[in-house]
């Protein structure tokens, strides 16, 4: 058994208590990544965010652990003022997957993408995760080689993931064929397009459709039971009355995306520059597309957590 499909919490973690009774009582659990709180989203909007998205879990029959590291611990649930923290503090470094040991070792805080929630989610035994937006193949990255590590740990862990799919700040046909490669299976609820993030049309079909969480939850089962390894990329199309019109914010991601090359800004820096600079190019009407978005996610996760909580071995 690899540490993907661990039924009991690796003993490094530090599980909230209402989390360690939750799993070991087979009820549904939902992680929540703390990258879109640090250095996602601006301040007050952030822990906002973060305590309505945790409540929108519990309204909907499930736990939420939002994951971090604190003081180099890997935390599984957080306190309110601990989400507090992880808003504020000028110095909460962005995790990815390579960054797990530097930051553990060094005892900082990190607030974690969507690679190393996951692994954290699935050593804890959580098997939904919430967030926005999927990280992916970078405009360009034929030249810069700039793919995030989310994809790789779609490959690998045990962790159905629930986004509003890939916002065009990336490049989404690159991101989908090297999801098809690495063979996670990318669908698509409700809908026969594959979400934009702002946009629920992204002008590429969706590669698999589900309508039902119980579809989605045998899905989950059928593909770990045959011992097929890594995730499901379940995306969420925005809500109609919440999304962008692709032709508004697709101008403002180009030049979001020219300034971060002007500016000579690289690597990890890169994604929180765009979803920044985005949110001031549209006057913060990004920002509540943002924040709408996840709580449809939020729906959905704490509902299809339940329908796997039915099903699962
Ligand atoms: N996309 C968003 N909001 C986010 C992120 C992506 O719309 O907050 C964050 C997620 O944590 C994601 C990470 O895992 O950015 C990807 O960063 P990178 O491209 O450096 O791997
Ligand atoms: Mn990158």
């Amino acid at each position: 058994m690899t540490p993907s499909t661990s039924a009991h919490p690796h003993p490094a973690l530090a599980l909230a208590p209402e989390v360690a009774e939750a799993l070991a009582a087979g009820r549904p659990v939902v992680a929540l990544e703390s990258t879109i709180i640090s250095h996602g989203m601006p301040y007050p909007r952030n822990v906002e965010m973060a305590r309505e998205v945790e409540q929108i879990v519990r309204e909907g029959g499930a736990t939420p652990a939002t994951i971090a590291i604190l003081d180099g611990v890997a935390r599984i649930g957080l306190s309110a003022d601990e989400l507090e923290l992880l808003a504020t503090h000028e110095d909460v470094a962005k995790v990815s997957i390579r960054d797990l040991p530097h930051v553990m070792a060094t005892r900082r805080h990190g607030a974690t993408t969507v690679a190393s929630t996951m692994r954290l989610a699935a050593l804890a035994g959580i098997r939904v995760f919430v967030t926005g937006g999927l990280g992916g193949v970078h405009r360009g990255a034929e030249d810069s080689m700039d793919v995030s590590a989310d994809l790789t740990e779609l490959s690998l862990t045990d962790v159905a993931v629930v986004s509003a799919g890939v916002k065009s700040i990336l490049d989404i046909g690159r991101t989908l064929e090297v999801l098809e490669t690495l063979g996670v299976p990318v669908v698509t609820f409700g809908s026969d397009e594959f979400p934009s993030f702002y946009s629920r049309s992204s002008g590429f079909s969706a590669p698999m459709r589900s309508d039902t969480v119980e579809e989605l939850a045998e899905m989950m089962r059928v593909k770990w039971d045959l011992g097929l390894a890594g995730g499901i990329a379940v995306t969420n199309p925005v809500p109609a009355e919440d999304e962008m019109a692709p032709e508004a914010i697709s101008a403002l991601i180009d030049r979001a995306v020219a300034e971060c090359g002007e500016r000579g800004i690289t690597g990890k820096d890169i994604t929180p520059f765009l979803l920044g600079r985005i949110v001031e190019l549209s006057d913060g009407a990004s920002l509540e597309t943002n924040i709408a978005l996840v709580r449809s996610n939020a729906r959905l996760g704490a509902a299809l957590a339940g329908a796997y909580a039915a099903v699962a071995p």
